[in-house]
């Protein structure tokens, strides 16, 4: 099923490297360096609006996510938090215990993700909402989060909001842009020093008239008008399908204003699949751009997955997600920089592209499996995973703890 350690081809791409004239060493760190966060919500039974499918070794509570993320770390290395939902994960409110087990099992809380979209009082939106008193409550959870945050030693608070409106003329679309200016600002003021606020845009769903936060430029007005510490987060699956992707990362790097990324790929909508399924150039030539325009000038990217493993065994989802992931980095590191320069300074189209596609086509598997074992890892740590019997054991625990799963279930 999955390709065992070839160190001929580790060779070849590092040969390669050693022909342009670069550091071999160099870019194997860059690539054990490079860092994942998964989700505690891809570890879960999710669905889609017409219903979940539950599977056994699907985990139930906050302690079972974090588990299933350190199982994901400890084989691919390069997963060391994992991200949180609050409402999902702290049902009843946090609990600092949450930390330490982490910590014992190897990973660390990392983005707190905020909720104004499930409580039915959010009907009309949570920070665009007419009624100040449901501004005020979500206000007040996105100061809960940034005290969970600040407990959990989390730096990153992520904000997703739902608001929009579904008809012409159901609100005044510029009233809402400032009551949104007015919320953020608000809890920007609440930041410590080290978190940073990430605002992340949607073009549609739930709302779908109008989306509050539609695009990548909304996003930035919004985060220039918060405070210094807000960012642009880039889902790759919140844009229209025909939206040239890697220009926006490009341009929000070149404005210093990319803070990070939710990975996951589509063929419609927000489809929420594994990364690279559907379009692996496109996420390449992603990873270009943020190699072109972070290499000289270094920008602190948060790298998460934002998933909904519906069908395929959770934690197998993840581990392709983020290996494919890392493979992508390979192929961005391989780019022969100067040869692209020198291309497009004498307007060689056809060199140029060259170049990308030369770096695109290598394959970077054996790289990554040269970097794993390097860290003493097992270099196919999807063959590692499911040699370890992990799935069957934890499918086990979890019915003998919390019982068998509903059958599929409206969602
Ligand atoms: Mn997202």
């Amino acid at each position: 099923m999955t390709q065992s350690y070839d160190p001929q081809g580790a060779r070849r791409v590092l040969d390669e490297l050693a022909r342009q004239g670069r550091d071999p060493d160099k870019v194997l760190a860059q690539l054990a360096n490079f860092a994942v966060e998964t989700p505690s919500w891809g570890y879960a039974d999710t669905g889609t609006r017409f219903g979940k499918f539950h599977q056994p070794a699907a985990a139930r509570t906050i302690y079972d996510k974090i588990d299933d993320a350190a199982q994901v770390h400890r084989l691919t290395g390069i997963c060391p938090s994992v991200a949180v939902h609050v409402l999902w994960d702290f049902p009843e409110g946090f609990d600092p215990k949450v930390v330490d087990y982490a910590a014992r099992a190897g990973v660390r809380i990392g983005g707190i993700n905020t909720n104004t979209f499930q409580a039915g009082c959010y009907k009309y939106g949570s920070f665009g909402n007419r009624d100040p008193k449901i501004r005020e409550q979500a206000v007040q959870h996105c100061l809960d989060s940034i005290a969970i945050g600040t407990q959990a030693g989390s730096t990153i608070l992520s904000l997703w909001f739902a608001d929009g409106t579904n008809y012409p003329g159901q609100d005044d679309i510029r009233a809402r842009k400032q009551r949104f200016t007015e919320c953020l600002r608000r809890i920007h003021a609440a930041l410590p020093p080290e978190m940073t606020m990430l605002i992340e845009y949607k073009p549609f769903e739930p709302a779908f008239y109008h989306t509050d936060i539609a695009d990548w430029g909304m996003a930035l007005l919004l985060a220039r008008a918060a405070g210094p510490q807000a960012r642009v987060l880039v889902d790759t699956g919140h844009h229209y399908v025909a939206q040239n992707i890697e220009q926006i990362v490009a341009w929000l790097i070149d404005e210093r204003m990319l803070g990070g990324f939710h990975f996951n790929d589509r063929r419609y909508a927000d489809d929420d699949l594994t990364m690279g399924s559907i379009d692996p150039y496109q996420a390449f030539r992603i990873f270009h751009e943020i190699v072109n325009g972070t290499e000289r000038n270094p920008l602190p990217i948060a790298y998460m997955v934002d998933q909904s493993h519906n069908l395929k065994p959770k934690i197998e989802a993840m581990i392709q997600t983020v290996s494919f992931a890392q493979e992508m980095l390979a192929k961005a590191l391989l780019v022969d920089r100067p040869a692209l320069r020198d291309a497009q300074a004498r307007d060689d189209l056809v060199g140029a592209e060259e170049v990308l596609r030369q770096a695109f086509w290598t394959d970077t598997r054996p790289l990554i499996a040269a970097v794993r074992q390097r860290q003493g890892l097992e270099p196919d740590a999807l063959a590692a995973h499911r040699a370890s019997g992990y799935e069957d054991r934890v499918a086990k625990e979890r019915l003998d703890k919390y019982g068998p799963p509903a059958e599929a279930s409206y969602a």
